[in-house]
């Protein structure tokens, strides 16, 4: 169908702070801080400030997968409210001047390192702690091959699809066509590969994994945009048995609940300080819900 009143762009593009959509609260133009916040810092080496949305879970199931192995990864993860434009704070723009969350200081060596961009922080971690990242040859580059094919994808799948599909303030079928079309093109590349291979790459369990479950495998398992029937995610059988599988970790259950601010209280520990918060910490334990 047509849209009634076509839109003919200007000359120039002017910003319309008025236009309904679900984010236009926070999204703007212009980069850089819109006010002065510091960062709060606690006793590990790892300063994480994030948020559970698929972005922010890739580095919290990673962090606690370090930990179920047995690294010594202990990590504060601090909440970030993009819904309230705290991205925008100078302190969090002083680590990542795109204002996106996921954010890392690394307080581990001689100098703070900061790390920005979701694939960065992966890739920092597992070279640091020598995991989930083969240190050479082919099974390395397959892994980056795939890591950086979910940093390249994803955006079709949130800021395309998702975006007319769940957010947008009108269903519009010209975008939601497109973007589920790709959408469910990236969806078979994942199951031609996953119905040959046991992981993403390598033969093994790695941050190529844990990157593309994030989207994919909770697109698979029902969680986005509540779109599993609109986008038939269950004819994807090889999607969907790789993303179970990976649901099931005692680590990826717990990283889910990190920086969560949203959903059932009892899965929400929106920030993480020590491994007990899991039992002593999570929202239903700090907010009682009233008799
Ligand atoms: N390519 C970035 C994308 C990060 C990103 O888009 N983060 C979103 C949440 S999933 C965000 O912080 N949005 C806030 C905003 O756009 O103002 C990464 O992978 O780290």
């Amino acid at each position: 169908m047509t849209d009634p009143t076509p839109y003919i762009p200007p000359k120039v593009w002017t910003w319309d702070q008025e236009n309904g959509g679900q984010f236009a609260s926070i999204n703007r133009p212009i980069a850089g801080a819109t006010h002065d916040k510091g960062l709060p810092v606690g006793q590990h080496p790892y300063q994480l400030h994030s948020l559970a949305t698929p972005n922010g879970v890739k580095v919290t199931v990673l962090f606690e997968e370090l930990l179920e192995a047995g690294h010594d990864a202990e990590y504060d993860a601090w909440l970030i409210n993009i819904g309230e434009g705290d991205q925008f704070g100078s302190g969090f723009v002083d680590i990542n001047p795109n204002s996106k969350i996921p954010a890392l200081l690394d307080l581990s060596g001689d100098t703070p390192v900061r790390v920005f961009e979701s694939a960065s922080i992966l890739m920092h971690l597992a070279e640091k702690f020598g995991a989930f990242l083969p240190a050479s040859g082919a099974d390395r580059t397959e892994t980056l091959n795939w890591l950086f094919w979910q940093m390249g994808s994803a955006p079709y799948l949130g800021g395309g699809f998702g975006h007319f599909y769940a957010y947008a303030p009108e269903k519009w079928q010209y975008p939601i066509d497109r973007f589920a079309m790709e959408t469910k093109r990236q969806l078979d590349v994942l199951d031609r590969h996953l119905a040959e291979n046991a992981w993403m790459a390598g033969g093994a369990y790695s941050i190529a994994d844990m990157a593309i479950w994030a989207w994919y495998g909770q697109l698979a398992l029902g969680r986005l945009y509540s779109a599993a029937e609109f986008l038939d995610v269950a004819s994807y059988s090889h999607v969907l048995d790789w993303a179970k599988r990976i649901d099931g970790r005692p680590a990826v259950q717990r990283g889910r609940m990190v920086n969560r601010a949203f959903g059932e209280p009892s899965s929400q520990l929106r920030e993480r300080h020590a491994a007990s918060d899991f039992r002593t910490r999570t929202q239903d334990k700090l907010e009682p819900a009233a008799e």
